[in-house]
């Protein structure tokens, strides 16, 4: 909508006021700004500290010695398996834990899944992290899964020496018979009450983080869980790719088929390191990730120890992050961006998004949607409100009359038939020719 030239000649003034002034205030691209839910949590909340990789070398040893003294394996089963159950419990009960041992029949024979609940947390709000414990009956699976065991185990030790507080509680977990279909972890959130399910924020799994010619896999199923592992790769300047051998392949599909927000790292098994994978990762091109995966070769010398430095001290950034929680604000949770996005005039459209996690079921029927835009004759633009599942809900119709600047409001959205957690965004697009202005800020309100 073209406007008439006396309006135009003393906006176009003061534009070019403003656009001076702008220049000393600088606004974001008009990229996509992802934030965090709410108010931030404490800095020192996200403040993970390092994990030692000679902590988890030594139980990588430990669970080498029991393999050694039990025929070889710590497979579902036998006697290296319970062993291994019974060696990690021990430290955990001495940091503190509070441990349970849940058994199960598979192949007829018992099985035990280890449960360490950190004492204190938010009981409706759980944060869980796991790892297969079991190896294959033909080698002692230090990497697979040695390596996540000692890696989750680590983590916890390291909550237990912080005292950490955290917001939501902390639960970790060690499952038996992976390598036999996932059965240990299926049959523990099988045997959840519906109820005892919802409390459950996330799950973190780790199957095989310290492979010897490794990769870093992102598991890509939860936004936020992804985010905060990809972040904190990025801060190592360590690019990372997506988890791609398929969802089945771990116990977070045990909890992924319930509707528990998942995520979690892999560092690869048979299949082969690609010439550009090495030219990011290093290692060797056209090997396998894990050349000694389900064989008996896979003990402590079928580790990379940077890997696995990293990769454990991923997890304990992922536990302290998204155990941090949020200060829930008294009108609801609020999950903002405030981040600027400039709005081209008359062209395409542009998003802001927020990302929500560690909520349980749906959207409410009056999803509180507040924006604030600065734009000069809001009357050009048309604002949607899209939905993880990329629904779009109209918020504002353009209207060539309507010459006042700004949309600063809250608009109600019946989005009681979207998924609560994901990335939603904010579409703003004008479609008209002059005046232009950005996204200052927007939220929704639970
Ligand atoms: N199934 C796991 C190894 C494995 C293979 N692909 C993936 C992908 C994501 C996690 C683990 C895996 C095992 O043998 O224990
Ligand atoms: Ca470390
Ligand atoms: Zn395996
Ligand atoms: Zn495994």
């Amino acid at each position: 909508m073209t406007h008439s030239v006396h309006r135009r000649a003393v906006a176009v003034t003061a534009l070019a006021l403003a656009g001076l002034l702008a220049a000393v205030v600088p606004t974001a691209a008009a990229t996509d700004t992802a934030a965090a839910p709410g108010a931030a949590p404490s800095p020192a909340a996200l403040a993970a500290p390092d994990i030692p990789l000679a902590n988890v070398r030594a139980h990588l040893t430990d669970l080498q010695s029991i393999a050694t003294a039990n025929g070889g394996n710590r497979a579902h089963g036998r006697a290296g398996y319970k062993a291994s159950v019974d060696h990690v419990k021990a430290k955990l009960d001495a940091a503190g834990f509070t441990t349970t041992v849940q058994q199960f029949t598979s192949s007829g024979a018992t099985g035990y899944n280890l449960i360490a609940d950190w004492p204190g947390g938010d009981a409706n709000r759980i944060l869980m992290a796991g790892a297969h414990l079991d190896s294959v009956s033909s080698g002692p699976g230090i990497n697979d899964n040695g390596s996540g065991s000692a890696g989750v185990l680590e983590t916890a030790l390291a909550v237990s020496r912080a005292q950490l507080q955290p917001d939501k509680h902390l639960r970790f977990a060690w499952w038996g018979a992976e390598e036999l279909g996932l059965v240990g972890s299926r049959y523990y959130v099988n045997n959840l009450a519906a109820t005892d399910r919802s409390k459950i924020t996330g799950y973190l799994n780790f199957d095989m983080i310290g492979s010897p010619n490794p990769g870093y896999f992102v598991y890509d199923d939860d936004p936020a869980i992804e985010k905060t592992f990809k972040d904190y790769f990025a801060g190592l300047g360590v690019p990372t790719e997506i988890e791609t051998e398929g969802d089945g392949r771990s116990d977070h599909a045990s909890f992924k088929n319930v509707g528990i927000p998942v995520g979690g790292l892999f560092t690869g098994a048979s299949r082969t390191k690609s010439t550009a994978q090495a030219q990011k990762w290093g290692g060797t091109a056209g090997q396998a990730f894990d050349r000694c995966y389900h064989s008996s070769c896979d003990t402590t010398s079928n580790i990379s120890d940077t890997a696995l430095d990293r990769n454990s001290d991923a997890i304990a950034h992922a536990v302290w992050t998204l155990s941090a929680g949020t200060t829930v604000p008294p009108d609801g949770d609020v999950y903002e961006n405030a981040a600027d996005v400039s709005v081209p005039d008359n062209g395409a459209a542009v998003t802001s998004s927020v990302t929500v996690s560690g909520r349980t079921g749906n959207a409410p029927s009056a999803l509180q949607v507040g924006v604030d835009i600065k734009h000069t004759w809001r009357g050009d633009l048309v604002i949607d409100l899209v939905a993880p599942d990329g629904t779009a809900y109209r918020l504002k119709n353009s209207s060539g009359s309507d010459s006042a600047d700004n949309v600063i409001t809250t608009y109600t959205v019946n989005a009681s038939s979207e998924a609560a957690n994901g990335t939603w965004r904010l579409r703003v697009q004008d479609v008209a020719a002059q005046d232009t202005g950005y996204i200052d800020s927007w939220k929704l309100t639970f």
